[in-house]
């Protein structure tokens, strides 16, 4: 669908407090909320949801952070959602991500980046599938 996206407020942004300040972030942005939970990751789950990534060296301490706290899952929603997502979000390296971004302002590493954001259509829809069922998209 392409008027929806997938993100996930990453363990960093959590335990540090960031979380209500980045869903407001979001909210203002323009997007609507239409699925959320909190949730601890288990490995097997963080293994799964990056998979995509299981030959790249940083495979394993990708999962082990992901796994290191409770995160936010939630499904958004708004018009040219992955793109303007991705903008809003700014770069994976916060030290290169505009002045303003989710990512400038709340991340500390490319690692501890604070924030997910689908990177196509066809994730958001996977990513979203993988968290939420039908029944708990609202
Ligand atoms: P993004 O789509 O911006 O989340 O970035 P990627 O899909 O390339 O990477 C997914 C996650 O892997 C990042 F959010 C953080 C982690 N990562 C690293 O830890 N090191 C890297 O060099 C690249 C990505």
């Amino acid at each position: 669908m392409t008027n929806r996206t997938f993100t996930m407020i990453k363990p960093d942004a959590v335990a540090n407090g960031h979380a209500g300040k980045i869903l407001d972030h979001i909210i203002s942005a323009g997007f609507k909320v239409k699925a959320m939970k909190y949730i601890h990751l288990t490995s097997d789950q963080a293994g799964a949801f990056y998979e995509v990534h299981k030959e790249r060296p940083f495979y394993a301490d990708l999962v082990s952070f992901m796994t290191s706290g409770p995160i936010y899952a939630a499904i958004l929603e708004k018009d040219n959602a992955v793109a303007d997502f991705r903008t809003l979000i700014g770069a994976t390296d916060p030290q290169k991500a505009d002045a303003g971004t989710i990512r400038n302002l709340y991340a500390k590493s490319i690692d501890a980046n604070a924030i997910h954001g689908s990177d196509s259509d066809e994730n958001a829809a996977i990513e979203g599938s993988f968290f939420f069922a039908q029944t708990e998209v609202f």
